[in-house]
């Protein structure tokens, strides 16, 4: 008898547990992700190094419009590319927004830019 309580407080503990985790998990929470910032014309920082299977977290701290796709700035001059291995990246920012963009998954450097402001240039190395 006592027994027979005894499992059934296991189970109800373990079954307590499980979905305790899985509360845990918040599909639009972004905050773990590698993530750049993006100022009024710029990226804060040009470069970031992520792991395979990341997304990367791009955050419109300016009330700027940023358009991100791939392939760079070279002077004043865009030069929109395909580059193996790259997520297909075409993203509007519209001001003090934020989105993930990726999975990268594979290894290799990868080229953002932005459409709107000249020389707005991201490398991304995934390894
Ligand atoms: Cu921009």
């Amino acid at each position: 008898m006592y027994k027979r309580i005894a499992i059934g407080l296991a189970l109800f503990g373990i079954l307590t547990m499980l979905l305790g985790a899985c509360a845990i998990v918040d599909t639009g929470n972004t905050a773990n992700l590698p993530t750049v910032h993006m100022g009024g014309s710029v990226f804060i920082q040009t470069s970031i190094k992520i792991h395979k299977g990341d997304m990367l977290n791009l955050v419109d701290d300016a009330p700027s419009t940023h358009i991100i796709v791939n392939g760079s700035w070279q002077g004043n001059t865009q030069k929109p590319a395909t580059e193996n291995g790259a997520p297909t990246v075409n993203h509007t920012f519209t001001g003090s927004d934020s989105a993930a963009i990726g999975p990268f998954t594979s290894a290799g450097t990868f080229h953002l830019y932005c459409s709107v402001h000249p020389g707005m240039n991201l490398t991304v190395t995934v390894q």
